[in-house]
């Protein structure tokens, strides 16, 4: 994770240096309504499912070889996706900022940007490209650098899911500004997936939090153990992405 935070920062020095003439209120989405995440999840008498476009991981390398982002975009939306999540972190998920703009276009409910977001470049970025939310994870941020980002967020119009890993993570977090809270299943180091580890952080959130299970979730059972949890939504990615319809996989 560190190494990846660094590669963020370092590709991020370069291309604020390549776009410093390009601004980001001339293009085409950033004028464009945003669409509301938070609620699109909550209280709809079963977990959302937030599906997920992603090509690889770290982990697992290519995950899915006919990858057109567009297309899938249409397939999870038909098939009663909540909302979108877009990796756009090129070296290790090799992703793409035009993915997402290409989902976000395609679909009409609100999409996430998946990234490390460290600065509020980021999110103004995430807007110009389409994004309704931003993706926040508390482990990578310092000192205040996550209240920054929270208000940068709410300054470009974008909701932000907070990701935590650990009870040190949701300690330092301050729900004043926090609406939507994601505990990520899978531990880093091992790659283990602990569903009940990750419900047990999120039922510390205040009560109105909506509340989002991350990573490792595969089966009907899953989900039916966050709902009896009073979980409100699940990121799901490679499940989907290794189907040949995603969409129909989103259906089931
Ligand atoms: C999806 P999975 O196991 O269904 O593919 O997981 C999502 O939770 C995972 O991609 C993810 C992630 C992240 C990726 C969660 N938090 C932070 C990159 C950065």
């Amino acid at each position: 994770l560190e190494q990846i935070v660094e590669q963020t920062a370092t590709d991020l020095v370069k291309r604020k240096r390549k776009v410093s003439f390009m601004d980001f209120e001339s293009f085409e989405w950033y004028e464009r309504p945003r669409r509301p995440f938070g609620d699109n999840l909550r209280n709809k008498g079963t977990v959302s499912v937030i599906a997920e476009i992603k090509k690889a991981s770290p982990s697992k390398g290519i995950i899915r070889k006919d990858f057109n982002p567009q297309k899938i975009a249409s397939q999870y939306f038909e098939g009663g996706a909540s909302a979108l999540s877009v990796l756009t972190d090129e070296p290790a998920f090799q992703g793409s900022l035009d993915y997402l703009s290409a989902a976000s276009t395609e679909v009409d409910i609100p999409v996430l940007r998946k990234d490390f977001i460290i600065d509020p470049y980021q999110v103004k970025e995430a807007r110009a490209y389409g994004a309704d939310a931003v993706l926040l994870i508390a482990t990578i941020t310092e000192g205040n650098q996550l209240n920054e980002l929270l208000h940068a967020s709410t300054e470009y119009g974008l909701e932000c899911l907070v990701e935590c890993y650990s009870e040190d993570d949701l300690n330092r977090l301050n729900f004043e500004y926090i609406n939507i809270l994601g505990v990520n299943n899978r531990d880093l180091k091992t790659f283990d997936v602990d569903l009940h580890r990750g419900i047990e952080l999120l039922n510390r959130a205040p009560e109105e939090t909506v509340l989002v299970s991350e990573s490792g979730l595969s089966s009907a059972g899953d989900l039916k153990f966050l709902y009896d949890n009073n979980i409100d939504a699940a990121l799901i990615g490679e499940y989907f992405m290794r189907q040949p319809d995603p969409g129909k996989a989103v259906e089931k």
